[in-house]
């Protein structure tokens, strides 16, 4: 039988529960490792592999497979444009491409690594080495405010750390069942919501999309205890007060990647009976602000560093601000569940850590007496979360740009009652190369990017507000 590595301790083959379920197909956990084994098999010695990060089953072992084998994997966003893929591809050097060929590229020059299928069926008994805890797990793609996305390194020791203190934190045992139905390409969805549940040892009902009715019907016929979803989920489900109604007998129910409103979080208690718990986190950092189990629910705090976290609010000299709740200083954490840096990128990376050791998050946020957080905002207005995804406005900007009749563009996040905030752009167009309307250039960003990329809103004006040197002016488009 497969010995795991590390990350996810024995298994217990006497186990009969299904551990994760992902739609209508499930594995019983001795059942997945080996299938899990089955693509270490193939995988194994490869220095990097794509996975096709669809949400299926096939993700969960194809993962799995990397993970066990020591091989470095990088999550593909399953809607990924081509522009987009070729950089993560490239950038990543990966040699190999698990699950389905991506749709739509052998219209891409057929720049994609070789494709190895993933079999649910396969059994393999083959045992690997545990990795080094140092050795990289994962490279995980997220946006910067200008340029393409970079790709995050993130070791075993700091998966491994990230997950206990969230486990530590929220009480999580093999006797919860995990629901959620997040995208398995970031670390909410994919690390928090499988790896987590696979190393505490709880099964995963994985609904596919994150839908009210589908949290529903998990809480109904799985038992479902723990749910996670972003705000614009937990939104939904207020809004559907049969399907917020089937979580009663939840046990927590988990709110992040985003701001969480107050007044979705008093309809969610209201409903449910459940205050919402909310964490705070990044890509670069993994989870490492959250609301305990036991601890006080504050809508709009997001509460206290896990275990093995540390964190600090400094003013702009670097002294720690006043403890009082209300003074605004920038957010920066320490602790093992960071990554290691940005992949070829030493000197984005250099500036990411401050010289005596400290991330700097680039959130704005405040602490009180009793060391409760509240995430203000992000000091650059050039990074847009919608929808709980973060998207650098630099990137569409770029994506626009390429278009001919496009002169100018400049791309912003505007407040929004569903997704927080929306991906706004406003462009001049050049009539004399054709000119172009708004819906041609939102199908132009989405010829390039991922969905979530492109913008809900295309606004044409005549020129873009500038300063005296030339700056773009964001915070006059915004009002
Ligand atoms: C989307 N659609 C669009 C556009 N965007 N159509 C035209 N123009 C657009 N700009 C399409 C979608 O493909 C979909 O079509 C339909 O419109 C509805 O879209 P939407 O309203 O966005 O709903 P959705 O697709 O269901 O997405 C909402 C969502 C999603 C489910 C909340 O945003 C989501 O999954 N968010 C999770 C992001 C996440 O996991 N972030 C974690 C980052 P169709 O129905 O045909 O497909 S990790 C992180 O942040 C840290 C570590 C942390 O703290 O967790
Ligand atoms: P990402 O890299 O996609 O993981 O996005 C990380 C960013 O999401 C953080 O820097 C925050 O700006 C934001 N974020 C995550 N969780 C929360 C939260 N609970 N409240 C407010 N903002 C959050």
């Amino acid at each position: 039988m497969t010995a795991p590595g590390s990350l996810f301790g024995a298994v217990d083959r006497s186990d009969e529960r299904v551990a994760v379920t992902v739609g209508d197909v499930g594995l019983r956990r001795g059942e997945l490792f080996a299938a899990a084994s089955a693509v270490a098999d193939r995988v194994h010695g490869a220095p990097v592999v794509a996975v096709h990060a669809e949400a299926t089953l096939t993700t969960v072992i194809g993962v799995l497979g990397c993970l066990l084998a020591g091989v470095p994997l990088v999550p593909v966003p399953p809607d990924s444009g081509p522009k987009e893929r070729a950089h993560v591809l490239r950038d990543s050097g990966a040699t190999l491409w698990l699950g389905a060929p991506p749709a739509g590229v052998e219209d891409d020059g057929g720049d994609v690594p070789a494709v190895v299928p993933v079999d649910p069926a396969a059994r393999s008994a083959a045992s690997w080495p545990v990795p080094p805890a140092d050795s990289t797990a994962m490279i995980m793609y997220t946006s910067g405010t200008t340029g393409s996305p970079k790709g995050a390194l993130i070791s075993h020791r700091a998966l491994a750390a990230g997950l206990d203190g969230l486990a530590e934190a929220w009480e999580w045992t093999p006797d919860d069942t995990l629901v959620h139905g997040l995208p398995l390409f970031h670390v909410h969805g994919l690390i928090l919501g499988v790896l987590g549940a696979l190393r505490v040892g709880s099964p995963l009902v994985h609904t596919q999309r994150p839908r009210p009715a589908g949290y529903a019907a998990a809480a109904t016929e799985h038992g479902g205890t723990m749910f996670f979803g972003v705000p614009t989920v937990w939104s939904r489900i207020a809004a559907e007060p049969d399907s917020a109604r089937a979580l009663r007998k939840a046990r927590l129910l988990v709110s992040g990647s985003a701001a969480l409103p107050p007044s979705v979080f008093r309809d969610v208690l209201e409903l449910t009976g459940h205050a919402p718990v909310e964490r705070y986190g990044m890509t670069e950092t993994m989870i490492t602000i959250a609301v305990r189990a036991d601890g006080e629910r504050r809508p709009g705090w997001v509460g206290v560093p896990i275990r093995g976290v540390r964190a600090r609010i400094v003013d702009d000299a670097g002294a720690p601000v006043d403890p009082d709740g209300e003074t605004i200083g920038d957010l920066q954490i320490r602790g093992d569940c960071t990554f290691d840096g940005y992949l070829r990128r030493p000197e984005e990376t250099a500036k990411s850590w401050t010289e005596d050791g400290w991330f700097r998050t680039g959130d704005a946020a405040v602490v009180d007496a009793v060391g409760y957080h509240r995430i203000v905002g992000r000091r650059s207005s050039d990074l847009i979360k919608t929808g709980g995804y973060r998207v650098g406005a630099g990137e569409v900007e770029a994506a626009l740009l390429d278009h001919p009749a496009v002169a100018e563009a400049a791309v912003v996040g505007l407040p929004d009652p569903d997704l927080g905030q929306r991906i706004v752009a406003f462009v001049v167009v050049d009539s004399a190369a054709g000119g172009a309307g708004e819906q041609q250039l939102i199908e132009h960003v989405a010829g390039q990017l991922s969905v979530h990329k492109r913008p809900r809103e295309v606004r044409l004006v005549d020129a873009l507000p500038r300063n005296a040197m030339g700056k773009v002016q964001k915070a006059l488009l915004v009002d």
